[in-house]
Protein backbone atom coordinates (compact mmCIF):
# COMPACT_ATOMS: atom_id res chain seq x y z
CA UNK A 1 0.00 0.00 0.00
CA UNK A 2 2.83 2.29 0.99
CA UNK A 3 4.34 1.89 -2.38
CA UNK A 4 0.83 2.47 -4.19
CA UNK A 5 0.53 5.83 -2.08
CA UNK A 6 3.99 6.69 -3.43
CA UNK A 7 2.78 6.41 -7.04
CA UNK A 8 -0.09 8.41 -6.27
CA UNK A 9 1.98 11.07 -4.62
CA UNK A 10 4.40 11.03 -7.78
CA UNK A 11 1.34 11.54 -10.33
CA UNK A 12 -0.34 14.24 -7.90
CA UNK A 13 2.27 16.31 -7.90
CA UNK A 14 2.77 16.22 -11.56
CA UNK A 15 -0.48 17.14 -12.20
CA UNK A 16 0.25 20.00 -9.78
CA UNK A 17 3.35 21.13 -12.02
CA UNK A 18 1.27 21.04 -15.39
CA UNK A 19 -1.38 23.49 -13.83
CA UNK A 20 0.78 25.94 -13.55
CA UNK A 21 0.65 26.49 -17.15
CA UNK A 22 -2.02 24.71 -18.76
CA UNK A 23 -3.69 23.96 -21.26
CA UNK A 24 -7.41 25.10 -21.27
CA UNK A 25 -8.99 23.89 -24.36
CA UNK A 26 -11.69 21.96 -24.83
CA UNK A 27 -10.84 18.01 -27.04
CA UNK A 28 -13.16 16.60 -29.37
CA UNK A 29 -14.40 14.28 -27.28
CA UNK A 30 -16.63 13.32 -24.80
CA UNK A 31 -16.24 10.54 -21.66
CA UNK A 32 -18.77 8.15 -21.02
CA UNK A 33 -20.41 9.98 -18.94
CA UNK A 34 -20.90 12.61 -21.73
CA UNK A 35 -18.77 15.67 -20.09
CA UNK A 36 -17.01 17.57 -23.23
CA UNK A 37 -12.95 16.30 -21.92
CA UNK A 38 -10.86 19.05 -21.80
CA UNK A 39 -7.40 18.68 -23.05
CA UNK A 40 -6.25 18.70 -19.30
CA UNK A 41 -8.67 16.36 -18.62
CA UNK A 42 -6.87 14.15 -20.71
CA UNK A 43 -3.45 15.28 -19.87
CA UNK A 44 -4.14 13.72 -15.91
CA UNK A 45 -5.53 10.76 -16.71
CA UNK A 46 -2.45 10.09 -19.42
CA UNK A 47 -0.28 11.17 -16.33
CA UNK A 48 -2.08 8.97 -13.65
CA UNK A 49 -2.37 5.93 -15.73
CA UNK A 50 1.61 6.26 -17.21
CA UNK A 51 2.40 6.93 -12.73
CA UNK A 52 0.45 3.89 -12.01
CA UNK A 53 1.52 1.81 -14.26
CA UNK A 54 4.76 1.33 -12.86
CA UNK A 55 3.37 -0.16 -9.46
CA UNK A 56 3.53 -3.68 -9.41
CA UNK A 57 0.68 -3.65 -6.43
CA UNK A 58 -1.89 -2.82 -8.60
CA UNK A 59 -4.09 -5.23 -10.68
CA UNK A 60 -6.08 -2.33 -12.76
CA UNK A 61 -7.32 0.80 -13.12
CA UNK A 62 -10.72 2.57 -13.68
CA UNK A 63 -11.04 6.23 -14.67
CA UNK A 64 -14.16 8.56 -14.86
CA UNK A 65 -11.97 9.78 -18.23
CA UNK A 66 -11.89 6.07 -19.47
CA UNK A 67 -14.85 3.92 -21.04
CA UNK A 68 -13.42 0.36 -19.95
CA UNK A 69 -11.28 -1.09 -17.09
CA UNK A 70 -7.25 -1.32 -17.44
CA UNK A 71 -5.57 -3.99 -16.68
CA UNK A 72 -2.33 -3.78 -15.28
CA UNK A 73 -0.73 -6.57 -13.35
CA UNK A 74 -3.18 -9.37 -13.77
CA UNK A 75 -1.92 -11.31 -10.03
CA UNK A 76 -1.94 -7.78 -7.85
CA UNK A 77 -4.72 -7.34 -5.60
CA UNK A 78 -5.78 -3.62 -5.73
CA UNK A 79 -7.60 -1.70 -7.97
CA UNK A 80 -7.37 1.96 -8.57
CA UNK A 81 -10.74 4.22 -9.44
CA UNK A 82 -10.09 7.61 -9.64
CA UNK A 83 -11.24 11.33 -11.33
CA UNK A 84 -7.90 12.82 -12.74
CA UNK A 85 -9.48 16.38 -12.40
CA UNK A 86 -12.58 17.04 -10.23
CA UNK A 87 -13.92 20.09 -11.14
CA UNK A 88 -12.06 20.69 -14.00
CA UNK A 89 -15.01 22.73 -15.61
CA UNK A 90 -13.99 25.36 -12.99
CA UNK A 91 -10.31 25.63 -14.37
CA UNK A 92 -10.96 28.30 -16.56
CA UNK A 93 -11.97 30.62 -13.52
CA UNK A 94 -8.90 29.33 -11.57
CA UNK A 95 -11.08 27.49 -9.02
CA UNK A 96 -9.55 24.90 -6.56
CA UNK A 97 -9.56 21.18 -7.93
CA UNK A 98 -8.34 18.23 -7.62
CA UNK A 99 -7.77 14.35 -8.09
CA UNK A 100 -9.61 12.08 -6.35
CA UNK A 101 -8.65 7.99 -5.98
CA UNK A 102 -10.62 5.00 -4.71
CA UNK A 103 -8.05 1.83 -3.52
CA UNK A 104 -10.28 -1.56 -3.55
CA UNK A 105 -8.98 -4.98 -2.47
CA UNK A 106 -10.26 -7.12 -5.60
CA UNK A 107 -13.16 -5.51 -6.53
CA UNK A 108 -14.18 -2.33 -6.81
CA UNK A 109 -17.43 -2.29 -4.63
CA UNK A 110 -17.52 0.04 -1.49
CA UNK A 111 -17.17 -2.40 1.19
CA UNK A 112 -13.60 -3.47 -0.46
CA UNK A 113 -12.45 0.12 0.51
CA UNK A 114 -9.02 -0.03 1.62
CA UNK A 115 -7.72 3.65 1.28
CA UNK A 116 -9.21 7.04 -0.34
CA UNK A 117 -7.10 9.70 -1.40
CA UNK A 118 -7.45 13.18 -2.75
CA UNK A 119 -6.02 16.08 -3.67
CA UNK A 120 -6.63 19.93 -4.22
CA UNK A 121 -4.54 21.99 -6.45
CA UNK A 122 -4.08 25.42 -5.07
CA UNK A 123 -2.54 27.65 -4.11
CA UNK A 124 -0.95 25.24 -2.38
CA UNK A 125 -0.88 21.54 -3.42
CA UNK A 126 -2.51 19.27 -0.44
CA UNK A 127 -3.55 15.38 0.03
CA UNK A 128 -5.99 13.85 2.28
CA UNK A 129 -4.66 10.14 2.69
CA UNK A 130 -7.23 8.08 4.58
CA UNK A 131 -6.35 4.43 5.70
CA UNK A 132 -7.74 4.37 9.40
CA UNK A 133 -8.54 7.78 9.80
CA UNK A 134 -8.41 10.67 7.42
CA UNK A 135 -4.56 12.90 7.43
CA UNK A 136 -3.83 15.84 5.52
CA UNK A 137 -0.51 16.45 4.05
CA UNK A 138 0.98 19.42 2.52
CA UNK A 139 3.20 19.90 0.18
CA UNK A 140 6.79 21.73 1.31
CA UNK A 141 9.57 23.83 -0.64
CA UNK A 142 11.76 20.41 -0.46
CA UNK A 143 8.89 18.68 -2.54
CA UNK A 144 7.75 16.67 0.26
CA UNK A 145 4.23 16.05 1.64
CA UNK A 146 4.36 16.80 5.06
CA UNK A 147 2.02 15.67 7.83
CA UNK A 148 -0.44 18.65 9.10
CA UNK A 149 -3.02 16.93 11.23
CA UNK A 150 -5.61 14.63 11.52
CA UNK A 151 -9.02 15.66 10.19
CA UNK A 152 -12.19 14.89 12.48
CA UNK A 153 -15.48 16.14 12.18
CA UNK A 154 -17.86 17.43 14.71
CA UNK A 155 -21.23 16.92 15.54
CA UNK A 156 -22.49 19.59 13.66
CA UNK A 157 -20.95 22.37 11.03
CA UNK A 158 -22.65 25.34 9.59
CA UNK A 159 -21.70 24.89 5.90
CA UNK A 160 -24.81 23.94 3.66
CA UNK A 161 -23.39 22.91 -0.38
CA UNK A 162 -25.98 21.50 -2.33
CA UNK A 163 -25.89 20.33 -5.86
CA UNK A 164 -28.29 20.00 -8.92
CA UNK A 165 -30.57 22.39 -10.91
CA UNK A 166 -32.78 24.14 -8.27
CA UNK A 167 -35.96 24.12 -10.45
CA UNK A 168 -35.90 19.96 -10.77
CA UNK A 169 -34.95 19.28 -6.95
CA UNK A 170 -38.22 17.70 -5.72
CA UNK A 171 -40.18 19.30 -2.13
CA UNK A 172 -38.11 17.33 0.09
CA UNK A 173 -34.59 18.56 -1.02
CA UNK A 174 -36.15 21.73 -1.34
CA UNK A 175 -37.94 21.68 2.05
CA UNK A 176 -34.74 20.21 3.71
CA UNK A 177 -32.39 22.55 2.17
CA UNK A 178 -34.90 25.67 3.49
CA UNK A 179 -34.69 24.24 6.72
CA UNK A 180 -31.16 24.57 6.99
CA UNK A 181 -30.83 28.08 6.16
CA UNK A 182 -33.63 28.54 8.66
CA UNK A 183 -31.77 26.96 11.16
CA UNK A 184 -28.89 29.49 10.13
CA UNK A 185 -26.79 27.81 7.89
CA UNK A 186 -24.18 29.69 5.25
CA UNK A 187 -24.19 28.86 1.52
CA UNK A 188 -20.68 26.94 0.25
CA UNK A 189 -20.85 25.60 -3.25
CA UNK A 190 -17.90 26.20 -6.22
CA UNK A 191 -18.80 23.06 -7.95
CA UNK A 192 -15.90 20.88 -7.64
CA UNK A 193 -17.24 18.46 -5.17
CA UNK A 194 -13.97 17.75 -4.15
CA UNK A 195 -13.16 21.16 -2.58
CA UNK A 196 -16.76 21.38 -1.37
CA UNK A 197 -16.05 18.37 0.80
CA UNK A 198 -12.77 19.22 1.76
CA UNK A 199 -13.84 22.89 3.16
CA UNK A 200 -16.45 20.83 4.97
CA UNK A 201 -13.49 18.19 6.90
CA UNK A 202 -11.68 21.38 7.28
CA UNK A 203 -13.83 23.08 8.97
CA UNK A 204 -15.12 20.56 10.32
CA UNK A 205 -18.76 19.76 9.64
CA UNK A 206 -21.57 21.02 7.72
CA UNK A 207 -23.36 18.97 5.26
CA UNK A 208 -22.83 18.51 0.89
CA UNK A 209 -25.09 16.96 -1.34
CA UNK A 210 -26.15 16.07 -4.34
CA UNK A 211 -29.59 14.92 -4.84
CA UNK A 212 -31.90 12.92 -7.16
CA UNK A 213 -33.33 15.79 -9.31
CA UNK A 214 -35.84 15.21 -12.40
CA UNK A 215 -33.42 15.57 -15.13
CA UNK A 216 -30.96 12.99 -13.25
CA UNK A 217 -32.86 10.37 -10.99
CA UNK A 218 -29.93 8.67 -10.22
CA UNK A 219 -28.12 12.34 -9.46
CA UNK A 220 -24.67 12.88 -11.25
CA UNK A 221 -21.96 11.52 -9.17
CA UNK A 222 -19.94 8.56 -9.70
CA UNK A 223 -19.72 5.97 -7.10
CA UNK A 224 -16.45 4.38 -7.98
CA UNK A 225 -14.37 7.40 -8.28
CA UNK A 226 -16.18 10.36 -6.37
CA UNK A 227 -18.74 9.17 -4.18
CA UNK A 228 -17.43 5.89 -2.24
CA UNK A 229 -13.97 7.57 -1.76
CA UNK A 230 -15.32 10.93 -0.23
CA UNK A 231 -17.94 8.54 1.88
CA UNK A 232 -15.11 6.81 3.36
CA UNK A 233 -13.40 9.72 4.43
CA UNK A 234 -15.78 11.20 5.66
CA UNK A 235 -16.78 8.25 7.96
CA UNK A 236 -13.49 7.48 9.01
CA UNK A 237 -13.64 11.65 10.04
CA UNK A 238 -16.61 10.65 12.14
CA UNK A 239 -19.02 12.38 9.84
CA UNK A 240 -22.23 10.34 8.05
CA UNK A 241 -23.01 9.85 4.72
CA UNK A 242 -26.56 8.59 2.94
CA UNK A 243 -28.39 8.08 0.01
CA UNK A 244 -31.58 9.77 1.16
CA UNK A 245 -32.70 6.19 1.78
CA UNK A 246 -31.45 5.71 5.33
CA UNK A 247 -28.21 3.66 3.77
CA UNK A 248 -24.79 4.61 4.40
CA UNK A 249 -22.93 5.60 0.88
CA UNK A 250 -20.38 3.11 1.52
CA UNK A 251 -23.70 0.01 1.66
CA UNK A 252 -24.28 0.78 -2.03
CA UNK A 253 -23.57 -2.01 -4.52
CA UNK A 254 -22.00 -1.02 -8.02
CA UNK A 255 -23.38 -2.36 -11.00
CA UNK A 256 -21.52 -0.77 -13.79
CA UNK A 257 -18.03 1.27 -13.64
CA UNK A 258 -19.94 4.47 -14.68
CA UNK A 259 -22.55 4.16 -12.15
CA UNK A 260 -24.23 7.28 -10.45
CA UNK A 261 -25.83 7.80 -6.95
CA UNK A 262 -27.79 10.36 -5.33
CA UNK A 263 -25.50 11.64 -2.36
CA UNK A 264 -25.07 12.79 1.45
CA UNK A 265 -21.82 13.85 3.12
CA UNK A 266 -22.07 15.20 6.36
CA UNK A 267 -21.65 15.90 10.21
CA UNK A 268 -24.37 13.63 12.29
CA UNK A 269 -26.67 16.40 12.82
CA UNK A 270 -27.21 17.02 9.42
CA UNK A 271 -27.37 13.81 7.99
CA UNK A 272 -30.17 12.67 10.78
CA UNK A 273 -32.27 15.75 10.06
CA UNK A 274 -31.65 14.78 6.42
CA UNK A 275 -33.63 11.59 7.06
CA UNK A 276 -35.94 13.02 9.01
CA UNK A 277 -37.28 15.22 6.67
CA UNK A 278 -36.77 12.76 3.29
CA UNK A 279 -38.91 10.49 5.23
CA UNK A 280 -41.49 12.58 6.72
P1 LIG B 1 -16.42 16.49 -13.07
O1 LIG B 1 -15.78 15.27 -12.46
O2 LIG B 1 -16.57 16.34 -14.56
O3 LIG B 1 -15.75 17.77 -12.70
O4 LIG B 1 -17.95 16.56 -12.56
C1 LIG B 1 -18.23 16.44 -11.20
C2 LIG B 1 -18.56 17.78 -10.61
C3 LIG B 1 -18.44 17.75 -9.12
O5 LIG B 1 -17.17 18.10 -8.73
C4 LIG B 1 -19.45 18.79 -8.70
O6 LIG B 1 -19.94 18.63 -7.43
C5 LIG B 1 -20.50 18.65 -9.74
O7 LIG B 1 -19.89 18.09 -10.88
C6 LIG B 1 -21.08 19.98 -10.08
O8 LIG B 1 -22.17 19.80 -10.88
P2 LIG B 1 -23.26 20.98 -11.05
O9 LIG B 1 -22.59 21.98 -11.93
O10 LIG B 1 -24.41 20.27 -11.70
O11 LIG B 1 -23.58 21.52 -9.69
MG1 LIG C 1 -15.59 14.56 -10.82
Amino acid sequence: MQDLIFHIQKAVLEISNALKFPDTNYSQNHNFTGDKQLQFDVLSDEIITKTLSQCPSIKAIISEEKDEILTLNENAKFIVAYDPLDGSSLMDVNFTIGSIFAIYEEKAQAKNLKAAIYSTYGSRLELVICQDFPKLYRLDNNHNFIFIKELIMSEKGKINATGGTQKFWDHKHKAFIKSLFNEGYRLRYSGAMVSDINQILLKGGGIFSYPATQDAPQGKLRMLFEVFPLAYIIEKAGGKTSDGNNQSLLDLKCDFIHATTPCFFGSEYEITKLLKVYNE
